[in-house]
């Protein structure tokens, strides 16, 4: 049977490229730096540009569509992810990166329907790589197969993390508590690629055995996460049980053993979720 949504997926996998060349060229000139929620939650005008361009493009394919996109958000617009056809869109994930050249920088796109995702993009403009994601068909990087780790053994394992833009001195210590707390394991090493998309592929290619972060939004991990799933690994909410994209909380790794080791040391913390009504 033919696959209902693989013109979707092409025109992402098109985008995502084309999206990439403007951030690429853009890294030597935008330095005009916006800040968000805080003066460290930072955004561009090539964020902004970007995820126009995708929505623009996606409009004229496929008119009916819906977006949840970061920077229209941002904007004010409703993060409501229906049963509808929906693009949740990260212009670039790792704008801190992008602004100091920091040399990790995705565009990510995830496609969800009936509140599936059905496929994931991620572009690391830097590297070239196209990560890619069909729902049951498995995880590509540029075109060859993806698959996670088969290490199970924590203490022979790397574990990803991120420190995010979240200032508020309690959280900060129980950051620093639960990285303690798998440092201490020990584990070989942790390390920050400063995107979560970057991080979730990374873990989808076997260099990491886990990536976990309290403060992520759904279009950071929308596209991220169904590579992780489909080069074999698991997700996992930061307190065990299932994990919900809007939660801001993930824990994604290369099997059930280490996700669940990882959530052993994790002292977790709520944040409002993407799709608060009190947002809008
Ligand atoms: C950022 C990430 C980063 C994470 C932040 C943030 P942005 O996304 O991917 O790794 O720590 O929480 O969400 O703002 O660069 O798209």
């Amino acid at each position: 049977m033919a696959d209902i949504w693989q013109s979707a997926m092409d025109h992402a996998v098109a985008i995502a490229r084309k999206a990439g060349e403007v951030v690429r060229e853009a890294l030597r000139d935008d330095r005009k730096v916006m800040t968000k929620s805080s003066s460290v939650d930072l955004v561009t005008q090539t964020d902004q540009r970007v995820e126009q361009l995708i929505i623009q493009s996606v409009k004229e394919k496929f008119p009916t569509h819906k977006f949840i996109g970061e920077e229209s958000v941002a904007a004010g617009e409703a993060c409501d992810l229906t049963d509808s056809p929906t693009w949740i869109i990260d212009p670039i994930d790792g704008t801190t990166n992008f602004v100091h050249s920091f040399p990790f920088v995705a565009v990510s796109i995830g496609f969800s329907v009936n509140n599936q995702t059905e496929f994931g993009v991620v572009y690391s403009c830097l590297e070239d790589k196209m990560f890619t994601a069909r729902r049951g068909k498995g995880a590509f990087c540029n075109g060859e197969p993806l698959q996670v780790s088969d290490q199970e053994d924590i203490k022979q394992s790397i574990i990803a993390t991120e420190f995010g833009s979240n200032r508020d001195p309690e959280a900060v210590d129980k950051i620093f508590s639960s990285l303690r707390n798998i440092l201490c394991i020990p584990v070989h090493g942790v390390r920050s690629a400063g995107t979560a998309a970057i991080n979730m592929c990374l873990v989808a290619s076997g260099c990491v055995e886990a990536y976990y972060e309290i403060g992520i939004h759904v279009w950071d991990v929308a596209a991220g996460s169904l590579i992780v799933s489909e080069a074999g690994g698991v997700l996992m909410d930061v307190e065990g049980g299932e994990v919900d994209l809007m939660s801001r909380r993930i824990v994604a790794a290369n099997s059930r053993t280490i996700a669940e080791r990882i959530v052993k040391e994790i002292e977790s913390f709520s944040l409002p979720r993407d799709d608060a009504p009190t947002k809008h």
